[in-house]
C-alpha cells in the first residue's frame, strides 16, 4: 500500500485521481475508479445543469465511496453546477481552465473538498490564499486545454509555493510516474488519457484504439493563436486546425470550426472530424483493462520500484 497525505483528505485507499474529462469520465468510469479505492471525477464539460445533477445522482446511488465533480472555469453553467454541488454534498470539487476563486466559499460552506487544477505557480499561490484545501498541477504534456510549463519543473515549484497538498498531473500513466511525482513532493497522481482506456470508459472504441496505437510524438497542440492551446492525437481534424490557423482565420471561424468536434471524437468515434484530446501519455498506454486491474497494477509498480530505491544509496566510498 502508499498511503500519502491526499488519502488522508479525499478518504481514498490509493493516491490516484482520474481527471474529469468531458463527454469522457461519466458516472459509469467515476464509479468504477471510486469502486477501486481511487477518485473517480465527473467531466461536467459544458453540459447542461440537469444532465450533471442526474450523473451526480447515478453516483450516488452506485457507490458510497467519495467522488469528485470538475468544472472548467468557460462553461455557460458554473453557477448552477457549483449550487448543485453544494446541494448535492458532493464530496470533492475539481476545475480547470480558470480561476475558481469566487466559487470556493459556497463550496466550502457545503463542506466540500475544493482541488483546483492550475498550470502556474502564480495561480496555485492565488488560490491556496482563496481557500483551496489541495491543487493538481498539471504540466502541459496532458490532454485538452493545457498551460505552458511541463510537469517536471512546474510541480516542485508549486510544492515549493504553497502549504496545501499538490497532486502531480501530466504525462503520467503507470507506477514509475507515480513514484516520479511523489519524488518531486507530490501527494499523489492525476491522470486523464491513461483512464480513456478502461473497460468502463464510456467513449466510442475508436478513441480507446486510437490512444492504444499512438506513440511519443502522437499528439499535438493547436490553438495558440486563440491562446488557449489544447493537446490532442494528431489526426485529420487537427491537420485541418493547424492549416486554419496558418491562414490566419478569425478567432470566431476557428471556434466555430472547434465546436462539437469533441463529441464527434468520443460519442460518434469520428476519426476524420473529431477532436481526440490526449496527452503525451498516450505512448505508455497498451491495453484497455478494467479500471481497478489498473489501479491495483499501478500501485503494483510504485511499490516494487520504492522497495529497489534504497540500493541507489550506497555509504561514501563504496565503488
Ligand atoms: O481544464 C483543463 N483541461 C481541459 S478543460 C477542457 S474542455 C474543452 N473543450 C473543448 C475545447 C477546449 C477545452 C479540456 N481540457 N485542465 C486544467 C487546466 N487549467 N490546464 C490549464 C489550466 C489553466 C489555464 C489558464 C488554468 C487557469 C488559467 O488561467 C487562470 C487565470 O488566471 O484566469
Amino acid at each position: 500500500m502508499i498511503k500519502t497525505r491526499l488519502c488522508n483528505l479525499l478518504g481514498i485507499e490509493h493516491p490516484i485521481v482520474q481527471g474529469g474529462m468531458a463527454w469522457v469520465s461519466t458516472a459509469e468510469l467515476v464509479v468504477a475508479v471510486s469502486k477501486a479505492g481511487a477518485l473517480g471525477v465527473l467531466g461536467a464539460g459544458n453540459a447542461p445543469p440537469d444532465w450533471v445533477e442526474t450523473q451526480i445522482r447515478q453516483i450516488k446511488a452506485r457507490t458510497n465511496r467519495p467522488f469528485g465533480v470538475n468544472m472548467p472555469m468557460f462553461s455557460a453553467y458554473v453557477a448552477e453546477v457549483v449550487d448543485i454541488c453544494a446541494r448535492e454534498r458532493v464530496p470533492v470539487v475539481t476545475t480547470g481552465a480558470g480561476n475558481p476563486s469566487p466559487h470556493i466559499p459556497a463550496l466550502k460552506r457545503a463542506g466540500v473538498v475544493v482541488m483546483p487544477v492550475v498550470a502556474s505557480v502564480a495561480l496555485a499561490k492565488r488560490l491556496e490564499r482563496a481557500g483551496a484545501d489541495a491543487l493538481v498541477a498539471e504540466g502541459s504534456e496532458s490532454g485538452g486545454h493545457i498551460g505552458d510549463v511541463n510537469t517536471l519543473p512546474l510541480v516542485p515549484q508549486i510544492v515549493d509555493a504553497v502549504q496545501i497538498p499538490v497532486v502531480a498531473a501530466g504525462g503520467i500513466a503507470d507506477g514509475r510516474g507515480l513514484v516520479a511525482a511523489l519524488a518531486l513532493g507530490a501527494v499523489g497522481v492525476q491522470m486523464g488519457t491513461r483512464f480513456i482506456c478502461t473497460a468502463e470508459c464510456t467513449v466510442h472504441p475508436n478513441y480507446k484504439e486510437m490512444i492504444v496505437k499512438a506513440g511519443d510524438r502522437s499528439t499535438i497542440t493547436t490553438g495558440h493563436s486563440l491562446g488557449h492551446p489544447v493537446r490532442a492525437l494528431r489526426s485529420p481534424m487537427t491537420r485541418r486546425f493547424e492549416e486554419m490557423e496558418q491562414k490566419g482565420l478569425t478567432e470566431a471561424e476557428l471556434i466555430e470550426f472547434g465546436t462539437g468536434k469533441l463529441r464527434l471524437a468520443t460519442v460518434d468515434g469520428n476519426v476524420n472530424e473529431g477532436s481526440f484530446m490526449a496527452g503525451q501519455s498516450c505512448g505508455l498506454v497498451s491495453d484497455i483493462v478494467p479500471a481497478a486491474v489498473l489501479i491495483q497494477r499501478i500501485i503494483a509498480e510504485a511499490e516494487a520500484i520504492l522497495r529497489r530505491m534504497p540500493q541507489y544509496v550506497v555509504p561514501d566510498g563504496a565503488t
